[in-house]
């Protein structure tokens, strides 16, 4: 709109109105508040048989921010009892709308049967992140158990970087800790910054979309924890829900079509409250 076709005024407002539309998508994009590969079902502990729902979104969860396109994965698969099943073929396109935007994330459903602890691992493709030139691929982990019986939750799955939880990863206690080790081809990465999320906006599995997230990004920007000698590190968990830690650049590829590729490694936990 032009000043010659409405009031200077007008022409101000909705000038002013953009300038703070771009400001909100900078912010919202700004390194401050990490991306997180989601790999998602609201339910991790099961007693029954069935068929269990996953949904996919590359997403900053903790605020319910801008949701970034996802390519065919490169690979999905779940770890039983040693045993690799791959789930590519369940992969399903679906669009998934956030609070500022809509972009391609994936669905599938999965068969649980048998009891015991279900890995389920994720390698997207890479992605172009514009505002730093770089490809960021997140290789990430969740965990389903059926019947309380435990087969191997504490064993890496090989992908080329991984955290490997030392706590039962769906059945962690809001008010105690999770530790978890962090791999890059199977070896222990010491000093390496791990950064935490909280899920503050769960995916409605239905609608796939998400309501108002349940708490605010910290005003510190990322939490971050960093890794001892061992590859170790340990987060005191404040709160029930899904907690993500992510590993950024810990990947053995740093180069994808010609440029810096960050190949990270994400785990997503489920606390529960203790009554
Ligand atoms: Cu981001």
């Amino acid at each position: 709109m032009s000043p010659r076709n409405g009031s200077i005024a007008t022409a101000m407002t909705v000038k002013t109105a953009f300038a703070a539309a771009a400001f909100a998508a900078l912010v919202a994009a700004s390194p401050a508040q990490a991306h997180f590969q989601l790999l998602y079902t609201p339910q991790v502990n099961l007693a029954k048989p069935g068929e269990v729902p996953l949904k996919m979104v590359f997403w900053h969860p903790m605020e319910n921010g801008h949701v970034m396109d996802m390519g065919e994965p490169e690979a999905f698969f779940l770890v039983f009892k040693g045993e690799r099943q791959d789930l590519s073929e369940a992969l399903t396109p679906i669009t998934f709308k956030g609070a500022q935007n809509e972009a391609k994330a994936y669905s599938a459903s999965v068969p649980v049967k048998r009891n015991g602890d279900y890995i389920l691992a994720l390698v997207p493709a890479p992605y172009y992140e514009e505002s730093e030139d770089i490809f960021i691929q997140q290789l990430t982990k969740s965990y389903l158990n059926k019947g309380g019986i435990p087969t191997g939750w504490s064993e890496p799955v090989g992908l080329a970087t991984e955290i490997v939880p030392l706590n039962k990863p769906t059945n962690l206690i809001a008010g105690s800790s999770f530790s978890g080790v962090l791999l890059s081809e199977g070896e222990p990465v010491p000093g390496a910054e791990i950064e935490v999320e909280y899920m503050a906006a769960e995916p409605d599995m239905e609608a796939d979309t998400a309501g108002a997230a349940t708490v605010s990004p910290m005003p510190g920007g990322a939490i971050v924890a960093v890794t001892d000698a061992n590859g170790v590190f340990t987060f005191g968990i404040p709160k029930a829900g899904f907690w993500g830690f992510a590993a950024l650049g810990s990947g053995p590829m740093n180069e994808h079509e010609g440029k810096e590729l960050s190949q990270d490694a994400v785990i997503w936990v489920r606390a529960h409250d203790l009554k």
